[in-house]
């Protein structure tokens, strides 16, 4: 795992936003719920050719947003550009971004200890980017019961993650109200970049 503090500058990170904000109007923040019903504590949505979904019949890519069963918008150019040179950083040169999951987190939202393993290619990298309120991210190992850490993300920070830690378990254990302005209500957006197939 590469940790890439503040990488992003603010004119980096509020071009990202509004991005985030263009998108959100054709494909609405949703909540997600588990196999059983029960919601999960965040909002999501996606950009890219395939957006990855969970309801009652499990968690998967979807080429449709499940509310309004429309395909999702395309990567923006910078967030795509942007992934395809961190993916080069730690060596992968054909990298494609297929999808970007956009995960929102209020004060009282968490996500607990998983594993991403809804791809079918589980060898590309995943790039994670950080904006608005801190994140309290927590990673362990490739067992649910090894030993966890806890990582604060900052507003401009990106994780790779490739190689083993790419099967890691992790989650977000919460966030810190009001560490940044960038969200004007406040909250923390995550971007993660995936080539799925
Ligand atoms: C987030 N999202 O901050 C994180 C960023 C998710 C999710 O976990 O599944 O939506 S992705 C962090 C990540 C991905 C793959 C492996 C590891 C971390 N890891 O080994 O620590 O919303
Ligand atoms: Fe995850």
């Amino acid at each position: 795992m590469l940790h890439l503090q503040q990488y992003l500058s603010e004119s980096q990170q509020q071009e990202i936003l509004q991005h985030c904000r263009e998108i959100g109007k054709k494909s609405p923040l949703f909540s997600p719920t588990m196999k059983n019903g029960s919601p999960f504590n965040y909002q999501m949505t996606n950009c890219g050719k395939v957006g990855w979904i969970s309801d009652q019949n499990g968690y998967r890519y979807d080429e449709k947003h499940p509310v309004t069963n429309k395909p999702w918008q395309p990567i923006p150019g910078v967030i795509r550009n942007l992934a395809k040179s961190l993916a080069a950083e730690v060596g992968d040169y054909n990298y494609k971004p297929e999808t970007c999951l956009i995960n929102y987190y209020t004060q009282s939202s968490k996500l607990g200890l998983h594993q991403d393993n809804t791809e079918v290619n589980q060898k590309s990298p995943i790039i994670s980017i950080s904006l608005g309120d801190d994140g309290i991210f927590l990673i362990g190992g490739k067992r649910r019961k090894d030993p966890t850490k806890e990582i604060i993300l900052k507003s401009g920070d990106i994780l790779i993650l490739h190689g083993e830690s790419r099967m890691f378990y992790h989650g977000i254990k919460g966030i810190i109200h009001g560490t940044s302005n960038l969200l004007k209500s406040g909250g923390r957006l995550n971007l993660t970049i995936r080539q799925v197939y």
